[in-house]
């Protein structure tokens, strides 16, 4: 994944044609493509395959398993084209690194989850979540679009690793008060997805990330 436009396209839909429907509109406002259970329960995992022919792939698994399980499932999404994955810090810094090894170091760790109920367990932990994902040798961290302050606190303890960022338009947050936090690209679902012109929506959020650097 490039840094052109600064948006993830979180793919949450469930069928084939809205998923192809959505991604023609948007492709050239968006750098990756995010594609999560939704998607891939209802229509398959060669789903990755044909979406990593229009663009980079991220597979949001949120891997959280003993670090065996956790290399099985890694290796599945990279042999269909993913470019990186999303694991969850909790089950320690082995099951970290076995995503990170099976990814070639292309992982995201979820630190702060956006939603309310992202306060009550994964909050008080997301320090050390952040200073996990950079020992492990990750990518980069998923930090939430809805509290920026988390960004900006966040961003201290990774240094110069990536942070992608949701909570943007549906669940509350705001495009460019999450880049000028310290957020390399924001992550969009319903926002772009759900809107009469998808492709527009997805322009327009382009252009607020430009703004907001
Ligand atoms: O823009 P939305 O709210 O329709 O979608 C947000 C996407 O980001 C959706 O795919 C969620 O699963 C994901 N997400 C969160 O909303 N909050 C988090 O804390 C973490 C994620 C995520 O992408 O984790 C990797």
């Amino acid at each position: 994944m490039q840094k052109k436009n600064g948006v993830i396209l979180a793919l949450d839909v469930t069928s084939r044609a809205d998923a192809m429907r959505v991604v023609e509109a948007v492709k050239g406002y968006v750098d990756a493509i995010k594609i999560n259970w939704p998607l891939i329960l209802a229509t398959g995992p060669d789903m990755i395959r044909e979406m990593s022919l229009v663009k980079d792939v991220i597979c949001d698994f949120k891997i959280a398993d003993i670090p065996n399980t956790n290399k099985l499932i890694v290796e599945q999404a990279m042999s269909r084209g993913a470019s990186a994955v999303i694991c969850h810090g909790f089950t320690g810094d082995d099951s970290v690194k076995a995503c990170v090894d099976a990814a070639k170091g292309q992982v995201f760790v979820v630190t702060e989850m956006s939603h309310p109920g992202g306060k009550q367990f994964t909050a008080p932990v997301a320090d050390k979540l952040a200073a996990l994902a950079k020992s492990a040798g990750a990518r980069g961290i998923v930090a939430p679009a809805t509290r920026p302050e988390r960004i900006a606190a966040l961003r201290k303890i990774i240094g110069g690793l990536e942070i992608i960022s949701p909570g943007v338009g549906a669940q509350g947050g705001k495009a460019s008060d999450a880049i000028r936090a310290g957020a390399d690209y924001i992550i969009v679902g319903r926002a772009i997805y759900d809107a009469p012109d998808p492709g527009g929506a997805a322009k327009a959020l382009a252009d607020e990330v430009k703004e907001g650097v």
